[in-house]
This record gives C-alpha cells, structure tokens and sequence, in this order.
C-alpha cells in the first residue's frame, strides 16, 4: 500500500518488538471494515444493535477499569524535563522508551496488528496532516474510521518521502498498574499500552491532534487548541466564525451545535468542530481554523433531544457507542436520554438493570462515536481545505460568583491572560466537593504538548506576527453564574445564542460596552433579550464585576502562575500587574 520507506523501516521495527501473529493493512474499504464488524461482533467485542432502528451502529464495553482518559498515566517525553513543563508528568525518553519496550515486548503474539494510516483534516488541505497508528483493536480501527480520514488516501497524501505521527497502541492485559499514556514530541511519537478505551487509544484525538501537534504548532508558527468551531449567520445572510475553548463538562459540544431560540429571527448555527481547532495564519492576515477531525466522539449521558438535537440526531446511523446501557429492543439508553428509563436493560457492565437497580445503567463517561456527516447542522466548510476565518475567539468557565456572562478583553496580549487564567469550578457529580477552583489555562492543562510558560508565549507571538494584521477579538463567557440561592442566572443552551450575538456585534463594531477592571461587558439594551423571562435585578448581577470578588481571585492566579518560574512570560505577568492596579 505504501512504498514509503520510513514507513516500511518503522513497522519492521514495532512488529519485531510487539510480534504479532498477523499484520493487517487497513486500506479504507467498506468491504474490509464489513469484515472487521463481523469479527468484532463474533469475538463478543461489539454488539450489532437493532438494524431498523440504529442502522450500521455497534455497541462495545470497555473493562471496569479502564473508562476515561488517565491523566495521572500520561506523560510528555523530552529530553529537557523543564521543556515538559511543571504542568505535565515527564520521564526521560530514553528511560521511558526502555520501560515502556519491556511492557510492548510479546504484547501481540497471538494477536492481529492493524496498521492504521489516517489524515487529521481534510485530505488536500495545506493543515493537515498524517498518522500511522498501528493497533490490536479492531474497535481502535473502526472508531478511527469515523474520527479520522483513514485508509489509503493517508498513504496516498502521505507520499514516498511524508514524515507522519508514529502511533504504537497495543491492549496488552489492560492492566492499569502498566497503563500509559506516553507522547514524544521530539520523536513525533505516541505509544499506548494497556488500555482499549476512547481517549487513551484514539492516538490522532487528544493524544497527536492536541499534545504532539500543539508541540508542532509551537515549533512552526501555528496553533493546536481545544477548541470548538462554529458558523453563525444572521438573518442578513452574513456569516461569521468563532472559536471557544471551556473546560470539560462545559458545554463544548452543545455550543457548537446550538439551535437560536425562534423569536430572535432568522439566525443559523452551522458546526464546523466540537472538540479540536488547528489555526493557521490565512494570507489576508486573519486567523484561519480547521476542524482536524471527522467525527465526534461525545459524552452521551445528559444528551438528549432537549439538550441537544444535532448531537442526538448524529448518532442514529453508522455509530459506535462505548458503555451505553443495552435495551431489549436492540437500542442504546443513557440517564437523561429520556425523562423515563426502560423498564429494564442490560446495564455498561453486562448485567441486568432495571430502575430499581440503584445503579447507573451507562457509565458516566459512556460515549458515542458518530460521523460528523450525520450532524444535521454540519457546516458546509467542515471539508474546506483553507478552513474558516475567525471573527472572535472565547473562553469559558464554570464560574458561579467572580466571571460576569461575558466580557471582551481590551486587547490581544489581554485576552490572553483572560486565556491563562480560565478556571472552573468543580460540580458535586464530578468530584464530591463543590466549588473547587481548577485552574485549566485555555481548557490545554492536559492537553499541552510542552511547557505551558512557553504555551502562553507562543499564544502572545502569534497575536504579534506583523502577518496577522487582522487578530479575532478575544471574549470570555461564564453560562454558570449562580444567585445567592445557588440557582443558575442564565438559560443557557439556545439562548446563549443571545450572547454569540453581542460578541460578533462587537466584532462589527455594532455596540458600545461598559468598561471595568476585567474587560468589556455588555450595556443592557444591547443583549438581544426578546422572549427571554429574565428580570432587570438578575441581569444586572449577571453583567456585574464585583471587585472584592476579583480581589480574592488574584492569589490564587498568583500561586498558579508561580510554578511557571521564568517560563511565565513577562506579557502575562504585566496584564496580572495591571489586574491588580485596576482593581485597587
Ligand atoms: O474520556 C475520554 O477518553 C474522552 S475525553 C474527551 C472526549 C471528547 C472530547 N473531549 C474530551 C476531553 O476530555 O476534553
Ligand atoms: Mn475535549
């Protein structure tokens, strides 16, 4: 399939260390992955649902052990640790490599070795670029058949001499005591061992399209964020885009696929990516996004036709679900699909459930793998080689006091310490306590390929590259702002759209605002508000900077950066100085 020696040279070198019995070439075919399904469903590792209702969708269950993406087991390998960063785990290469060689030693003896090449972005586009992954899951193969360009249009894009991500995924026992995670930037390589579930296996997701390719991003003068893409069009047929970034369970993937309330008039919301943006500087001096990958992989619980249609209605054909609950007619359940459970299902764990268990019948972080072509309101530029230009950029936490509902930053090297400073506060179901502040610059903590002191340079230089004569303006958004009862200000889902449009008014340069300490925030009358029950009294506190509460904040951002040393670059720390002035 490939002459490319590079290619031929490496996979020689990963099969005499992993040895499997069978090398499997994965071309892209539908007959191949027909195959692959079969395989998958006569082995017990995927469970064919209901043709008619759910048809081309599988179910698949990961171990108990080994449902979330492990943090703690994730490591970025450079030779300087202090190139790492304080913010990641680290380890030489040399010694990792050597660790990691002796877990790899045998893994697939027995088993199949897929060789899996994909593209992240469109084939074509000066953006993207080339994977190899090579795995011994079928379910790898076939959920990256839906999240990437896979086959061999990778090869044919690759080319005879293309240098490409070496991706080494093998399950081995899954045992989590020898579970890792393991990017080497320097060596454009990712190795997995002891895991068969979502993030941690589906190297070009978070592992090569965030870690490795913010790394390249940073060495070749362009951006890999975790970002949300969207188009908005008003009722004047004008159509602009934004970027966001937020924290998980935020909202990414129900922002990016928003339905605007009816009685604002004629405005559309096209989805271009939920999850990750690769972000160029276009020749018209504006920043240019793509979305690199091709499918969605969502938390399904909490994901309804309510919450979010588009979502819904992309995972009814040709999807994969991970630890969703089985129905008894071949269909797939998760809590807050429907307002009722059935009356019995086959629960994540394979037993038998019913609302009385008293159990969860999906796992929390149960998923669905869907195309993002079945997305109904997937923008016509998803495919678009050049990408989409950005008017704005937004960052968002989960913030029940100090973040107003939105605020524009003064200027680029300002919003970018609005960036460095995101935080969330932690919810009851995520961690047992409330409340607790997480620091999560640009939403990259766990995704940062590097140094993050470095990170937040590369964020300033991008902003003054004398090329980028025409910069997105920088906002943040707080959908979580809670009264002094504890109950959210602010609607959220559809109406959030009212936001949108303040922000790209404010882009046009369409409305005034009011300034404060922290930023710009909107003047009343210029929030789109028709339809809307909301009270003069909550906006106001909605919109309100609170200066003894932002106070309190700067220790914590003071303790934060502290561990940035020299790496906190002195663009930061002078908008952290002039924080401190404008609050006094
Ligand atoms: O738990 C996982 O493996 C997936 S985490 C994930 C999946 C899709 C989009 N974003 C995320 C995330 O953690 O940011
Ligand atoms: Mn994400």
């Amino acid at each position: 399939m490939t002459t490319n020696q590079k290619v031929l040279t490496w996979l020689e070198e990963m099969k005499a260390l992993t040895q499997p019995d069978n090398v499997v070439w994965i071309d892209g075919s539908e007959a191949q992955l027909n195959a692959l399904r079969e395989e998958g469903v006569s082995t017990g590792e995927l469970i064919k649902l209901n043709e008619e209702k759910l048809p081309g969708c599988y179910l698949h269950r990961t171990a108990e052990n080994d449902v979330a993406r492990v943090e703690d087991r994730t490591f970025i390998c450079t030779t300087k640790r202090e190139d790492a960063g304080p913010t990641n785990n680290w380890m030489a290469p040399a010694e990792m490599y050597a660790m990691l060689k002796e877990i790899y030693n045998g893994s697939m003896k027995g088993r199949t070795m897929y060789v899996v090449p994909y593209i992240m972005g469109p084939a074509g586009s000066p953006f993207s670029k080339v994977g190899i992954e090579l795995t011994d899951s079928i379910y790898v193969v076939l959920n990256m058949n839906i999240m990437t360009r896979m086959g061999q249009i990778a090869l044919d894009e690759l080319g005879e001499n293309g240098d490409f991500v070496k991706c080494l995924h093998a399950k081995c026992d899954v045992d989590p005591e020898k579970r890792y995670i393991v990017q080497f930037p320097e060596d454009n390589t990712i190795w997995s061992c002891n895991s068969a579930y979502g993030g941690n296996v589906l190297l070009g997701k978070k592992c090569f399209a965030l870690r490795i390719a913010s790394y390249m991003g940073y060495k070749e003068g362009w951006m890999a964020e975790h970002m949300l893409i969207l188009g908005l069009t008003n009722p004047a047929g004008e159509k602009k885009y934004v970027a966001a970034a937020f924290p998980s369970a935020c909202g990414k993937t129900n922002l990016a696929m928003l339905i605007p309330p009816e009685v604002l008039g004629d405005y559309k919301i096209e989805t271009v990516g939920d999850d990750i943006a690769w972000i160029r500087i276009g020749e018209d001096g504006r920043l240019w996004a793509i979305n690199p990958e091709a499918g969605f992989f969502g938390v399904a619980p909490g994901t309804s036709e309510k919450t979010n249609y588009n979502a819904l209605e992309a995972t009814k054909k040709n999807t994969i679900f991970t630890n969703v609950a089985l129905c008894d007619d071949g269909t797939v359940w998760w809590e807050g699909l429907t307002k009722e459970a059935p009356a019995h299902c086959i629960d994540w764990l394979g037993k038998e459930w019913t609302p009385e268990s008293g159990t969860k019948a999906a796992h929390p972080n149960s998923r669905f793998t869907a195309p993002a072509v079945n997305c109904p309101c997937i923008s016509p530029e998803f495919e678009a080689p050049k990408g989409v230009p950005l008017s704005a950029i937004i960052f968002g936490g989960r913030r029940a006091k100090s973040a107003p509902l939105v605020y524009q930053s003064f200027d680029w090297n300002h919003g970018v310490f609005v960036g460095a400073t995101m935080a969330s506060e932690t919810t009851a179901a995520a961690t047992g306590a409330t409340g607790v502040v997480r620091r999560d610059p640009m939403a990259m903590r766990p995704f940062c390929g590097y140094n993050m002191g470095d990170y937040f340079q590369h964020w300033i230089d991008m902003g003054h590259k004398p090329e980028l004569t025409n910069p997105p303006k920088i906002f943040h958004v707080n959908w979580f702002r809670r009264d002094d009862e504890g109950n959210f200000m602010w609607p959220g889902f559809g109406d959030n759209m009212r936001v949108l449009n303040w922000i790209l008014d404010r882009c046009d340069g369409k409305v005034d605002a009011a300034e404060t300490p922290i930023g710009y925030v909107p003047k009343k009358e210029d929030l789109n508000l028709a339809g809307l029950d909301i009270d003069d009294k909550t906006l106001t506190e909605l919109l309100s900077v609170d200066k003894d509460v932002w106070r309190a904040e700067l220790p914590g951002i003071k303790e934060y950066f502290s561990q940035f040393g020299d790496k906190l670059p002195a663009g930061i720390q002078e908008q952290l100085d002039a924080l401190e002035a404008r609050l006094k």
